[in-house]
């Protein structure tokens, strides 16, 4: 195989590692040996060079002067940040000879790991790490605070994370980005959008609380009150029916209940729908007609929409409107939630499930983090945190610094920078960037998975994430060959032997020679879903049996206490999650902490642009910058972006969100919190 990293320099490919849909092609622009510049890769067919300015100030992050280039062992108080280096020999014996003595006293679940995507590529996120874990008997962890209510609910109605081809979305006539932001977050949709509004007239509307950059770039603007989605899509379905607009061939041919939901959706008369969700009539007969009648169309699901106590709901009612019109056979048209499904690799030759004993192990939400800190009986002794920030992205942050803060918690972070987590820590290791590993990665939104080969070397003493693992599983005398593994060999038993007939083509020395290679789409037939009826389920039986209702259906947010305002903190565009928000160049960028009201509600409250506002719930308080006008619906306040307190600043916005489960699969709940805000003096 060919290595980068002995070149001191050169131009050499790579991919974005961060949790992000687009996942681009990059090029790596190395001069003696460091990263002078990263670039788009023109040659990559989807995102074609372009990409985001966070991904272009990369370098800035990689060497910027607080990364963590050594072991550290914590001296000062937990949270206070005063740590002294160590060697690697040192952390690692501690930890093992620390996890010994717990497991003795109280058996390997009082060791719990916590992590996310903060780099996406597979062997780091959910390799080495898994298979560790497993064979150490630790508690398991429910990944769940992204997207896994709305992949549920998307689920119910269309079987699997699977949708249109965004290369297809060219031809599309009709773009509804419905919650999302995706100027900031899905920028290659927004581009091949505009250009087939340049090239064949094509629209975008945009449905969400907050008129942001997308709201701004739409040909419609149409705000809704938060939650109350499923409605607006209920109240088009009552549309589309009483006006036939609705393909009966598609639905006989490919759907099951579209009689009792058309019956069903007759409650949703458009003024019922106006009243739940502030949409005016007018503009929900137009939106419904223009669905009805422009092909191909696109629904774009987002994020923003599942955040909330009904997000699954939410997500499996709007996946149901491509199949009244038949919307799915049009090239470019049907609706993008997540596509991941195209690009499922052998997850259990990964993950090695089987080396995990007892299969009682207790497993922890991770929505819930201060809960299982606190309130956990037997308690947890050990957290192993990498890739993830807990302390700034996991809701109910005062009941997760409390929980961080105990003294018989012995706590190990992993991570690039000395986050907010790790100054909780009683040790932290430096980690490699994934320009320094070997990795593959599969997007959630175009078909194509990449090779990473390292370009450069670990930057100081940093270890990556499979290294660390490996190192550990010596150290506590695990003698199995599946935790000695080279990088190379979890690669090759993760894309060898696929049973995915979508990815059957791909294996580790093809991707090797190709560095990017697409699913095959051929397979994918809307007769042969992954439905218990193979069809699209309008009306689900297996809802039913999982204590739903088995049609879709708008149900109304979780009483959050009586304060006026909905809050809704959203990421923003300069950083990535909490990632970018310790560096400099992207503070600097995204300027400062807003929070966005109405004008009506600012006049009443006596609160005028640029004020320095207090936003107060149960749970915490925030003190942000207010930004008024009419971007947000009265009795809706939004901020944007995962800011760390920082010194006089108190902007941690997960101090008020609530931590509250999703409908469906344990999903967080961060959007459905109610606030109260007001001047400060
Ligand atoms: N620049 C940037 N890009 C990112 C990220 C980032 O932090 N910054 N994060 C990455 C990750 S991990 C993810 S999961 C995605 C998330 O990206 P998106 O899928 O765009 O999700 P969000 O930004 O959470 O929310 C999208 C929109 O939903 C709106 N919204 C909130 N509640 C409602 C509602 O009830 N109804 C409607 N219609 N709209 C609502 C918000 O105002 C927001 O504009 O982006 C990824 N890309
Ligand atoms: N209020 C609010 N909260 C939210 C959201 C929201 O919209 N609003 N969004 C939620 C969503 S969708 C998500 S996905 C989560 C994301 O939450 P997290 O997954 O915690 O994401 P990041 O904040 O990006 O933190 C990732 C961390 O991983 C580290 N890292 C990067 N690469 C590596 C590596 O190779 N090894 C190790 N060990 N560490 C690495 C980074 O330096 C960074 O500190 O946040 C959630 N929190
Ligand atoms: S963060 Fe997203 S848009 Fe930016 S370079 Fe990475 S994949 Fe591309
Ligand atoms: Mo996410």
């Amino acid at each position: 195989m060919q290595s980068y990293v002995t070149e001191k320099d050169g131009v050499f490919p790579s991919v974005c590692s961060l949790d992000c849909p687009d996942q681009c092609g990059l090029v790596i622009h190395k001069k003696e040996g460091k990263i002078v510049k990263v670039e788009g890769d023109p040659n990559h067919p989807v995102t074609q060079g372009n990409i985001c300015n966070k991904v272009r100030n990369m370098t800035e992050r990689l060497y910027d002067s607080n990364r963590l280039t050594t072991p550290l062992k914590r001296i000062g108080p937990k949270g206070s940040g005063t740590f002294i280096p160590i060697s690697w020999d040192e952390a690692i014996d501690t930890i093992v000879s620390k996890w010994k003595e717990l497991i003795d006293q109280h058996g390997p679940e009082a060791i719990l790991p916590y992590s996310f995507y903060g780099n996406m590529g597979n062997l780091t996120a959910e390799g080495m790490d898994r298979r560790f874990f497993h064979r150490l008997g630790a508690s398991q962890l429910d990944r769940t605070i992204c997207s896994v209510a709305g992949s549920i609910g998307y689920q119910y109605t269309m079987g699997s994370s699977m949708g249109t081809d965004p290369e297809e979305t060219t031809n599309t006539k009709l773009f509804v980005m419905w919650g999302i932001n995706a100027v900031s977050t899905n920028m290659h949709q927004m581009t091949i959008a505009q250009k087939a509004r340049k090239q064949n007239g094509a629209k975008i509307v945009v449905i969400d609380v907050h008129k942001n950059q997308t709201g701004r770039m739409a040909d419609w603007f149409i705000p809704i009150r938060p939650g109350t989605d499923a409605a607006l899509a209920l109240g088009m379905m009552h549309i589309l029916f009483s006006e036939k607009l609705v393909n009966r061939e598609f639905l006989n041919e490919y759907t099951v209940g579209y009689k009792e939901l058309e019956e069903h959706v007759r409650q949703y008369d458009p003024e019922t729908v106006s009243s739940i969700t502030g949409v005016p009539v007018d503009d929900i007969y137009k939106l419904t007609r223009m669905y009805g009648e422009v092909s191909p169309s696109l629904i774009r699901i987002g994020n923003g929409l599942q955040h909330h106590d009904n997000g699954g709901m939410i997500v499996r009612t709007i996946a149901c409107l491509p199949a009244l019109t038949g919307a799915w056979l049009a090239k470019g048209g049907g609706a993008i939630k997540s596509n991941s499904s195209f690009l499922t690799y052998n997850t259990t030759a990964l993950q090695r499930p089987d080396l995990l004993e007892n299969k009682q192990t207790r497993t922890f939400n991770m929505n819930q983090l201060g809960k299982a800190l606190l309130d956990t009986d037997p308690p947890v002794y050990s957290l192993f945190v990498y890739g993830s920030n807990p302390a700034i992205v996991a809701p109910e942050a005062n009941k997760v610094r409390k929980g961080l803060a105990r003294e018989d918690l012995f706590t190990i972070v992993h991570d690039l920078f000395l986050t907010e987590t790790a100054e909780y820590a009683d040790l932290v290791l430096p980690a490699t960037s994934a320009f320094e590993n070997l990795d593959f990665y599969t997007s959630y939104w175009h078909h194509y998975v990449q090779i990473q080969q390292p370009v450069i070397q670990p930057y100081g003493e940093s270890k990556s994430n499979t290294e660390v693992f490996r190192l550990l599983a010596k150290a506590m005398g695990f003698e199995e060959q599946a935790l000695k593994d080279t990088d190379e060999q979890l690669m090759q038993q993760a894309l060898n032997h696929s049973t995915n007939p979508y990815f059957s083509h791909i294996n580790y020395e093809s991707l090797v020679e190709h560095n990017y290679m697409k699913a095959n789409r051929t397979p994918y037939s809307l007769k042969n879903l992954n439905t218990p009826s193979g069809k699209i389920e309008l009306y689900s039986q297996q809802m039913k049996k999982d204590g739903y209702l088995g049609l879709p259906t708008h149900v109304p947010l979780e009483e959050d206490g009586d304060l006026p305002f909905l809050f809704i903190p959203g990421p923003n565009h300069n950083f990535l999650n909490s990632t970018f928000s310790n560096n400099e160049k992207h503070q600097n960028l995204e300027k400062q902490a807003k929070i966005h009201l109405n004008e009506i509600d600012a006049l009443e409250l006596g609160i005028e642009d640029g004020d320095l506002v207090r936003v107060w719930n149960e749970r915490g308080e925030c003190e942000m910058i207010a930004s008024v006008g009419t971007n947000v619906l009265s009795g809706v306040v939004v901020s944007q972006g995962l800011w760390a307190d920082m010194p006089g600043k108190k902007q941690l916005v997960n101090a008020l969100a609530p931590d509250r489960l999703a409908d469906m699969g344990g999903g967080a709940t961060f959007f459905s919190g109610r606030v109260n805000i007001g001047k400060m003096s």
